[in-house]
């Protein structure tokens, strides 16, 4: 179980939960907090990242990706760097925590680091990431993605609901899209990622746990669908001559719940439009959103292909047409062996010296990371299981634990590489 935190450390946790809230200030809406990639308030959050990192004592920079840094030089300058991170950009309507956390906790951490820097066998650095759920676009993880190295060039011609591509904004953002190679780490320059994360889910509530460490992270597949009927009068139009796109489509989102279930995997459609949009006419064009993950791949292609066939079936009795183009896929990672042991021993500085151990259905930067080093991650109890809602909370004793933990785990990896050499 978990020790009670100092007040050193909820004093410390009371400044991450600050910084969270001058965080959420930063937002598109007036209504809520949401912030998408390469936008005025992605460089807000930027700058203060940058001051919180600059007051810590790294020395800080943003990549040809937009993604913000900062860098504390270990025993020696220019060792391969440890790196702590997360990501700052939000879903519509997000709550504080999605990311926040752990980029503020990472800085919070170095911010402990710094005066043992001497003794450290790498260098520590943060990240804040500046896409990861991909909501401007479409196309998520854009900034670990451009970290990892596994930038495809196919979507610098992705568009936003406005029609900026990615190119356009990159370059309104004051980003060279040329130069976008330049974010690119490379293996031998780095020691590993560590991150830290609400869990977004309600085991560890469950579980009576503050923390938890991450397995493996679920890969997910994401599709826009579309299903083409015939608009007609609502009126006039009988029930054996209609082609209704928006009930065809109602029977696939059944479809996907209904295989989801049976087969242990996870499916969702999130967006759904009928068109032309008139009350009285029948829909002839419904657009729709599906992401689908499960623990394994394999289990998630099966049920794509589950989902895609029954579309396909169903769409056909009713004279429909169904498309789905897959419009991001991500594969699903294993966390790191000997990085999972520091995390181990980060959460056992909190007195759980069995912590439960969970696969995440949610995507995150390491994912994409791990294409490059070796990743890991604490979870983090969030209340109720809530996220991707502005009802998303924790509490300050297990964001202190978190900081406990992965400061430790920090320290773990230190001490075994120092043993190692
Ligand atoms: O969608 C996800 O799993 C992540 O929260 N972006
Ligand atoms: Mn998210
Ligand atoms: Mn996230």
């Amino acid at each position: 179980m978990n020790a009670a935190p100092g007040d050193a450390t909820r004093a410390a946790a009371a400044r991450l939960l600050q910084r969270c809230e001058e965080l959420a200030a930063v937002s598109a809406s007036a209504d809520g907090i949401e912030r998408v990639h390469l936008s005025p308030e992605h460089a807000r959050v930027n700058a203060m990242a940058a001051q919180w990192l600059t007051a810590a004592g790294l020395s800080t920079w943003q990549d040809a990706a937009g993604n913000q840094w900062g860098r504390l030089e270990g025993a020696e300058p220019g060792l391969p760097a440890l790196v702590l991170g997360s990501h700052l950009d939000t879903v519509p309507d997000a709550g504080r925590y999605d990311g926040i956390l752990g980029v503020v906790t990472a800085i919070e951490v170095a911010a402990r680091l710094a005066p043992d820097r001497a003794e450290l066998p790498f260098a520590l650095e943060v990240v804040a990431f500046g896409d990861e759920e991909g909501t401007r676009f479409g196309t998520a993880l854009l900034g670990s993605r451009a970290v990892a190295g596994t930038w495809l060039e196919e979507w610098w011609d992705v568009a936003d609901a406005a029609g900026t591509t990615l190119r356009q904004a990159s370059s309104a953002f004051g980003l060279d899209p040329d130069r976008i190679g330049e974010a690119a780490r490379r293996p031998e320059d780095l020691v590993g990622y560590l991150e830290l994360h609400i869990e977004q889910g309600p085991q560890l509530e469950a579980a009576g746990r503050a923390l938890g460490v991450v397995t493996s992270i679920a890969g997910a597949r994401r599709f826009a669908g579309r299903v083409v009927g015939e608009a007609r009068h609502a009126g006039g139009t009988p029930y054996g001559r209609r082609r209704d796109a928006l009930v065809g489509a109602s029977q696939v989102v059944l479809a996907v719940e209904r295989l989801a279930v049976e087969t242990g995997g996870i499916a969702t459609v999130g967006r759904l439009q009928a068109h032309p949009g008139g009350v009285n006419v029948v829909p002839g064009l419904v657009e729709f959103s599906l992401d689908v993950r499960a623990e394994h791949d394999a289990a998630r292609d099966d049920l794509v292909a589950r989902v895609t066939a029954s579309a396909r079936e169903t769409c056909a009795a009713r004279g429909l047409s169904v498309e789905l183009h897959e419009t991001h896929s991500a594969p699903g990672v294993y966390c790191d062996a000997a990085l999972t042991e520091s995390v181990v021993a980060g959460i056992a500085a909190t007195g759980d010296h069995d912590p439960v151990r969970l696969y995440s259905r949610a995507g995150h930067d390491a994912m994409a990371v791990a294409a490059v080093t070796p990743v890991a991650m604490i979870f983090v109890r969030c209340e109720d299981g809530i996220s991707h809602h502005p009802a998303e909370d924790v509490t300050l004793e297990d964001v202190a634990l978190g900081l406990v933990a992965l400061e430790a785990a920090v320290r773990d990896v230190a001490r075994r590489r120092s043993a190692a050499r």
